[in-house]
Order: C-alpha cells, then structure tokens, then sequence
C-alpha cells in the first residue's frame, strides 16, 4: 500500500514563488573537533574584518550560543561558537556551523500564501501580511464564538513556539501539544522524576566530564551531537573513563566503548534488572548512599532477585560473564558513573519503566548528586513581561483523549485524534496552528495525521521552508530564521546559571517575519492588544534584562552572561541530609504512588513483538550532520549528507543478494511500502534481526529541490505505535519491514 495524500484538503506543493534565491554557499565547515590553533585563528581573523553579532543556534534543541559574523556588504560568513557559553565552550558542532545555510536556503517560504480554488484545481496564491492575518483573526474569532478558543490547537516545536503559546494562552486556548514530549523525551521525566524527584531536562544534567564511567543506552552521543555532551564525553574518553554502549547497532560511541553490548532489540530492561541483580547479590551497590536516602530498597532486593544474568542472557543474547563483568565496572567507577537517560526514548512503550529502572540503576550506584554522576542543575528564572493574567480555558490538552496520570505536557497524538471527528468526543478541535513542526514526517502513523488534518476546518502553518506539512494548510505563513530576529532570552539549566540572547544578523529576507511579530499582529486583531504591550520584541528582552540586572546593549556585547549559582552546591557534601520531591522525600526504588494508580511499583520486564519471517525490525536514529527533518535540504548540510542508507547485516545481505549501494524498497507489516528506494549499506555493525537508517530523509515535496526524493521516510513506515500507559508517549519501535529488491511502484505514479 502507498500512501498518497489526495484528500478533500489537497496536498499542494507549494511553488517557489517570489524573488529568486541567492546562491547556496558549501564552504568547508569548521568541523566539530577540529585544530584548535586553526579556531583559534579563525577566530582572530574574522574578529578584524567582521562585525559580529549575538544568536543562538536553532539547528537544533541544544542552543548552543554564538556569534554570527557579517561582513562589510552584510552578508553572513560565518557563525562560531561563544567562548563564554557553558553550552558549546566555543565551538558549534558542524550543524551549527551550517545554520547560515536556512538563511541561504533558496527555496524558502517568501511570502504569506493562502489557499484557494481556481477552476476547480486548488492552488495557492500569494497573499499579503495584512490579507492573511486578517483571515486568520477573523477565523479564530468565528471559532470562539461557536466551539470556545479552545477548539483552536497549537502544535509547535522550537522558538516560535512560545510566541505563540503566549498568544494562544491569552485568548483562551491551552489546547498546546509538542512532539518532543510524547514523541521524545517524556518516558525519561515521568521514569525520573518518578524515582528522584526531578526531572532531566535539557541539557541534562550529567557531569560527562567527570565521570569514571559512562553507560550509553540506545543514545549515541557523537551521533546526536549534543555539543557540549559530545565535547565532554571526548574529553572523558582522554581521561580514561570507561565506555559502556548497549546498542543492537555499533554506533559511533559503541565504535568508542571498551564493551559494545549489541543487545537483542526490545530487551533493555531485562538487562538492567540483571544489572541491579548483580550488584544488590555481590553487595557491588554504594551501601551507604542508599540507606540515608533510598526507599523501598528491600523491596528492589527481593524483585531482582530472581533477574540473575543467566535469566537475562536468555532474553538480551549478552553473555552472563558480559552482564557481570560491565556491572562491577560501574560498581567500581561509582559514584562517578552514568547510566545515561537518554534522549529520544520512545520505544516500545513500556518506556517510562526503562527509564525508571535507568533512574534505579543511578540509585544504587549513587551517581545523583554526585561528582562524575548527575550534578545539581540550575537555572535563571527570566521575569514575564506584563501582561494581564491568562484567561481559565473550559478545557486543554488535559482533557482530550485518553488520558495518562503522569502526561505533563499534551500529548500530540490525542490532538490528533481529537481532531478526527467521532460523536463521542467532548472536546472537538476545528481548527490547528503548526508553527516550527513537520507533523508528516515527525508524527508516526502518518494515514492519522492526514485524516485529522482533512478533518480539521482550518489550519495554519508557520514555517521557514515548503516543508509537507505547509502543502496542507489553508494559509501560510513564512517565518524568518533565527538569523534574522529576536527571540525569547535563552536560558537553561546547566552547572551554573546562563543566559544568552539572539539578535537579528541580518534583516529578513523576502517577505518573512519573525514569530513574535506574527503572534502580536494575530493577537492584535483579537482584540488582545494588552498582552502585546509593546513594539517591538527588543523592548520586551530589555525589560526584561534590566530585570536581571543587565541590558540588551551589555548583551549585545557579550552574547552570553553567566551568572552564580544559588541553589547551593553542584554535588552533595559526604552524608549530607537531602530531601527528593517525592512522596517518601527519598530515591524511590519502590514507589507507592504507582501501585495507588494501578502499575508495577518496579519495573518488569515484558516481551515485545518480534520480526516475522522474512521482516526486520525498523531501527533508526540521528545523523550527526542532521536534525530530523529539518535540515535535510540545508544547502551546507545537504553537501555533507544528501541522503539516508539502510544498514544490513552481511548474514542478511547475504540471505537476500544484496550488495552495498544496491537500490531497495521497504514494505512494513501493515503493506506500507516506501515512497522512495534507499541504498544498501551491508555493515557487521548492524544486528541481523534488525535493519538501521538515519531519521528524516524521504522528503516527498518537490519544493524541496535538495532533499526531495533521497532516501526513505522512516516515519511513513511507522504505522504501529505501542502507547506508553503512565505519560502517551509513542513508542515507534515496534515496526518491521521487508526489503524490495524490484521497483514495487514501477507502474504507480507516486
Ligand atoms: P522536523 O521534522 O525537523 O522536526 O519533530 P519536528 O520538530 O517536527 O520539523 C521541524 C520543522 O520546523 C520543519 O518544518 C522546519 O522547516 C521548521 N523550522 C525550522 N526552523 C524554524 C523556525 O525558525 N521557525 C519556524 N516557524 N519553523 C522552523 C521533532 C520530533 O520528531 C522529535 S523532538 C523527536 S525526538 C522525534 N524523533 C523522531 C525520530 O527519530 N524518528 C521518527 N520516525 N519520528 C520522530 N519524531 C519526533
Ligand atoms: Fe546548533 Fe550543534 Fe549546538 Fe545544536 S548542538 S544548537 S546544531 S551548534
């Protein structure tokens, strides 16, 4: 089965209207771990001749601080890291560095489009900022009107986000969803925050640099490029720690690790039941540690007992001397060691209990709150610009759907199946916002997406490129890059408190606009006026600087301020009496307040499905010159990676015929078959149960000159999730393909 997108809300491929593009620029990168005499120079070089200018990086979700440089004509040359930022230490990784490639970007939204009919065909005819936002305001006031704001849904990723949650906030809608929680990190805060009290956070709060021993589950560092994480863990290598890397993939970090443990997919918490299992039976667990501040021990003893290696071998194919021998290496190294949460965590849908039993493993171990283990993390609280207090929504995310004791944040798949019309559903959604969110390729089961977006009535997308989810909406709107605007004040928890701010390097280009501007015009004309009291976004960050004791003049200057810590000490001092938010005030190894909800109070583990004969399981991740989709088509970061390959097992290769570079086609469980072909990459470093490509490629919109048609979607492959009971987070691992040898679509337009 294909699946095409014809629908009564027609799929158009946006068409690259506007002023020509300005040509791409491929220079060499100034690549991430390079000379750093060679930086150094750089550095000096571009200080004489260019002016620079404050920013943050929005290639991805670690925004990293840097300083953008313009030359004399005012174009931008180059972007490097800010020395003072705890978050890059200077140096941006090679995404980074090629950010100024979304600015450059050619094929870039150029102006406001709107959706129309001529001659039966639909199309879309370019609009001007005051005829689009004028259509807007006035649909979100008819939907008020008749189903409440709160039929109105925001789903959002990144910067402009915020904008316009606060827009949405005051008009009355909470009816917010992103994937970066049920689609990514929201299995590791409900499985921490269940055990210490706390959750992750970004950056994590994991003291690499430090530690004696780091344990990687299914997260490859060096892969997903999390700057100062990657540049910690080289250092931690030069320093001697251990790397442990459990992986059915020998990533990058595996490549690293003194043990690769290449475990069956689907096993991770058998394997860390053995862990605990061995270290509570050869008594390897910091003793102290968990009697003054643990709970439920005895408990935990009693559970993972029965858990021995020899059980778990039979489960993960780790060898019980393998399972014995890592877990004395991590006793030896603790409290210094890290068994690190991971990131993208949504697996197999038990995955706030893998996290939990991650959380459990740091707990006997004693690496929270510890040197070389998780450290404390602060951060700078930035005081809100007035503005009324928001009004009461009826209802929000909270309501929709099914509903999970532990979600925290809305969940983007109950947005979806709200929107899909059903009569029992009390809280229909008629109309979306998507701002800086690919839904196609980021949500799984893309047939829903499709379906609820032909069902919702209205839709809005703001976006800096002609992603797919644009050729979907009923009005678009182009947003500048992070190049090209004010954004919000960065700050994140980190060691020490920070903050960072992004000014514009250059004015927009084309008929773009930044996110806080669309959301003050939007709430403008919704009669919000005192939510937006101000002009211009500068005034708000220097209201709010000055509330800090700086300004934006001394942080155009310095890009980055870092301030000192007032929370107390990075670690806990030796016996230090400490209180954990959870119910007992302890490290919970046994928690109360699952069983109350009706879960396991420890996590068990639960076999998943496997691979039918002749299918592989679908297994894919980051590419380091990549963030998900939205990269892809970067003029800079295409010319490093155009496009994805399938990693196959020679055993398989062999099975099959196949041969590195060799075109296939992928069909999943469900008759899905992909868009595209891929080429084969035949690799020991990829199990023969299970089959490896990089995330994001795929794209199926021609507008997208680069990234159109290279490689495979491994979303669109995506038809089955297992939901996650404590959060709804979705768990895509569960999907298994076989490989197509023959053009299956040879007599099918796609
Ligand atoms: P992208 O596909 O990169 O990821 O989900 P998304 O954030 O949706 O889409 C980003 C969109 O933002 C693009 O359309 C891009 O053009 C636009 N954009 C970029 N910069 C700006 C900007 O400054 N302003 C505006 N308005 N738009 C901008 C990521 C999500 O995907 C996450 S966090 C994870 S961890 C999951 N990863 C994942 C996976 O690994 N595999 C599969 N199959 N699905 C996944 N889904 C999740
Ligand atoms: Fe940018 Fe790389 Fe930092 Fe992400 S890690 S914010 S892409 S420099």
């Amino acid at each position: 089965m294909i699946l095409m997108t014809t629908s009564r809300r027609k799929f158009i491929k946006i068409s690259a209207l506007g002023l020509g593009g300005v040509a791409a620029s491929t220079t060499a990168f100034n690549m991430f771990g390079a000379n750093s005499y060679l930086d150094e120079l750089v550095k000096e070089n571009v200080a004489k001749k260019f002016k620079r200018t404050a920013t943050y990086c929005e290639v991805c979700f670690w925004k990293c601080a840097a300083w953008a440089h313009t030359n004399e004509d005012g174009e931008i040359k180059k972007i490097i890291g800010n020395e003072n930022d705890p978050h890059c230490f200077g140096r941006l990784c090679p995404r980074g560095t090629g950010g100024v490639g979304m600015y450059n970007d050619e094929d870039r939204l150029k102006t406001p489009l709107i959706r129309t009919n001529i001659n039966g065909e639909e199309t879309y005819r370019e609009a001007s900022w005051e005829e689009a936002l004028d259509l807007i305001a006035s649909k979100f006031k008819g939907y008020k009107e008749t189903y409440g704001a709160e039929s109105i849904a925001l789903l959002k990723h990144g910067s402009p986000g915020s904008h316009l949650e606060h827009l949405f906030k005051a008009f009355g809608s909470d009816t917010i969803a992103e994937p970066a929680y049920a689609q990514c990190r929201g299995p590791r805060e409900t499985g921490f925050g269940l055990t210490f009290g706390s959750w992750i956070g970004s950056p994590e709060p994991t003291d690499i640099r430090d530690t004696k021993c780091l344990v990687l589950i299914g997260s490859h560092i060096g892969e997903n490029m999390h700057n100062s994480q990657v540049q910690e863990m080289s250092d931690a290598i030069d320093n001697g720690a251990t790397i442990i890397t459990v992986d059915p993939r020998l990533s990058t970090a595996a490549s690293k690790s003194e043990h690769w443990l290449a475990i069956k997919p689907a096993t991770d918490i058998a394997l860390l039941l053995s862990w605990m299992n061995v270290l509570i039976e050869e008594g390897l667990y910091n003793k102290n540690y968990v009697e003054k501040y643990g709970f439920g021990f005895d408990q935990l003893k009693d559970h993972v007992k029965q858990f021995t290696p020899e059980w778990a071998y039979g489960i993960t194919t780790i060898k019980p001397e393998e399972i014995r021998k890592t877990a004395r290496i991590m006793a030896a190294a603790a409290p210094s060691v890290i068994i690190h949460p991971g990131r993208h965590v949504v697996w197999y849908g038990d995955d706030s209990q893998r996290e939990r039993a991650i959380a459990m493993l740091n707990g006997l171990l004693g690496s929270w709150g510890n040197r070389g283990g998780f450290y404390f993390k602060e951060s700078l609280k930035v005081p809100k610009f007035p503005h009324p207090a928001y009004p009461e929504p009826k209802w929000g995310w909270k309501e929709i759907g099914e509903k999970y004791p532990y979600a925290e944040m809305g969940i983007t798949s109950e947005l979806v199946k709200a929107t899909l019309p059903s009569e029992d559903n009390e809280h229909p959604i008629k109309a979306w916002l998507v701002a800086g969110t690919n839904l196609i390729n980021t949500l799984p089961q893309r047939e829903k997406t499709i379906e609820a977006i032909n069902a919702v009535e209205f839709m809005v997308v703001v976006d800096t490129m002609p992603m797919e989810i644009t050729g979907y909406a009923d009005v678009v709107l182009p947003e500048c890059t992070y190049l090209e605007r004010y954004d919000d004040i960065r700050s994140a928890t980190n060691r020490i408190p920070s903050i960072a701010v992004r000014v514009p390097v250059v004015e927009p280009k084309y008929d773009s606009k930044p996110a806080w501007w669309i959301s003050k015009e939007i709430g403008e004309r919704l009669g919000l006026h005192d939510y937006f009291n101000y002009n211009d976004f500068e005034e708000v960050i220097d209201w709010q600087l000055h509330e800090l004791g700086t300004s934006l003049e001394e942080m155009k200057k310095v890009g980055v301020k870092v301030f000192d810590r007032k929370s107390g000490p990075l670690f806990l001092e030796e016996g230090q009496d400490h209180t954990f938010y959870t119910p007992s005030g302890k490290i919970e190894f046994y928690s109360q307040q699952l069983v109350n909800k009706g879960f396991d109070p420890m996590p068990v583990y639960t076999a998943h499905p496997e691979p039918p004969q002749g299918f592989y399981r679908l297994n894919y991740g980051r590419s380091p010159m990549h963030t998900f989709s939205r990269t892809i088509n970067n003029p800079n970061l295409n010319a490093l990676k155009s496009e994805n390959t399938l990693w196959v097992n020679p055993k398989v290769a062999r099975i099959l015929s196949l041969k590195t570079n060799q075109e296939v086609w992928l069909k999943n469980q469900d008759d899905v078959i992909s868009t595209f072909s891929i080429k084969v990459r035949v690799t020991e470093r990829v199990r023969w149960d299970s089959v490896y490509m990089y995330h994001g490629f795929g794209h199926n919109n021609e507008k997208l000159s680069r990234a159109f048609g290279k490689g495979v979607s491994d979303t669109e492959l995506i038809t089955k999730i297992a939901v996650d009971p404590l959060m709804g987070g979705t768990g895509l691992r569960g999907n298994f393909v076989s490989i197509l040898t023959e053009n299956p679509h040879k007599n099918t337009e796609i």
